[in-house]
């Protein structure tokens, strides 16, 4: 089957792609390369056909679509911070360039379309853990541009007979996700400071929770999306279900690293959840996905490869 990935040179779409061309797939990726990285899809450039461009340009979509039965619609500018600064140029990627892959989608007769939301659209309000029906209330523009994405994306299936799946992602960590902004994911963040001897900062108490995934569970509930039978414009969540404090996410890598300096601690950051924790359900009875990865298990894995690539 040809598909495309839009986003695949970043941290989660390359190992989507790596899934992708290892059970046979032809695979087109789109991306900016604007936090992508050619690196990133190594293992596969001789049998990736890379396209450099924008979701936020319609003509390289169609381009990159053309021929494709599925589409996996990674792409976005994935920093909040950024979405606050420079709202109109995010709000273009990211809710316009969902609109040109689902337009896109329509004109070249793609089958399916899986769209990349975040937990991030529900906000502080709902009670925990949460659940897809669920209010939304978005906190910021990043949140509002992936809700009114998905709303597009859920509503081109009774409209246009397009077969979609929205997923939530909730904390998504693993090989390749970049430490090096201070918004970057905090996994990636100690991992980074653990293997360089250096203490890394807790915002507030530590007590937060999230409910932490590994990208190779994320990639099989992308896989699931692809092939469940009649989605119908289908919102699942992507996530464990359990919560973790920073404090136990720390305490794990240095334990698994064999130790590590003590944290320091920090003023919490302004606008952050305090608590996230997803209802798993719907994506066990709609897409029969369960996430398989402790996240020990996890932190181990990305720990060996960081060790690995360090240096
Ligand atoms: C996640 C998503 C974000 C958005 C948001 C919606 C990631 C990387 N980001 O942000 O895109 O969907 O959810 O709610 O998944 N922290 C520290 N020290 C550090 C860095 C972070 O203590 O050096 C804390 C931070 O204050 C927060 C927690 O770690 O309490 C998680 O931070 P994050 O930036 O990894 O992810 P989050 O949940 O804010």
């Amino acid at each position: 089957m040809k598909v495309l990935v839009t986003g695949g040179a970043g941290f989660i779409g390359s190992h989507l792609v790596e899934a992708l061309v290892a059970r046979g797939d032809a695979v087109v990726v789109l991306d900016d390369l604007s936090t992508g990285k050619r690196a990133n899809l190594a293992a596969v450039a001789e049998k990736v056909d890379l396209q450099v461009g924008s979701v936020a340009d319609r003509a390289a979509v169609d381009r990159a679509i053309a021929g494709c039965e599925v589409a996996f619609h990674q792409a976005a500018i994935a920093s909040v911070p950024k979405t606050i600064e420079a709202p109109v140029e995010t709000n273009a990627v990211n809710f316009g360039g969902t609109l040109n892959v689902l337009e896109a989608a329509r004109a070249a007769g793609t089958r399916r379309v899986i769209f990349a939301s975040s937990a991030a659209v529900y906000g502080d309000e709902a009670p925990l853990p949460v659940a897809e029906d669920a209010p939304v209330a978005p906190l910021s523009p990043y949140a509002i541009e992936k809700l009114c994405a998905e709303h597009y994306v859920r509503v081109w299936a009774p409209l246009f007979g397009l077969e979609t799946v929205a997923l939530r992602y909730f904390n998504v960590f693993g090989p390749r996700q970049d430490p090096k902004s201070p918004y970057s994911g905090v996994v990636s963040i100690f991992v980074d400071r653990i293997l360089k001897g250096e203490a890394p900062t807790i915002f507030g108490d530590g007590e937060q929770t999230r409910d932490f995934v590994a990208v190779a569970d994320v990639v099989r509930a992308n896989l699931a999306a692809a092939t469940v039978d009649r989605p119908e414009g289908l919102v699942c969540n992507v996530a464990r279900g359990e919560a973790t404090s920073l404090n136990q996410l720390y305490a794990t890598l240095a334990d698994l690293a064999g130790g590590a300096p003590d944290a320091l601690y920090g003023p919490a950051r302004a606008g952050d959840v305090r608590h996230s924790r997803a209802v798993v359900d719907r994506a066990r009875d709609a897409l029969g996905f369960v996430a398989k990865t402790p996240v020990r298990d996890g932190l181990a894995a990305l720990l060996d490869w960081a060790r690995s690539t360090a240096g």
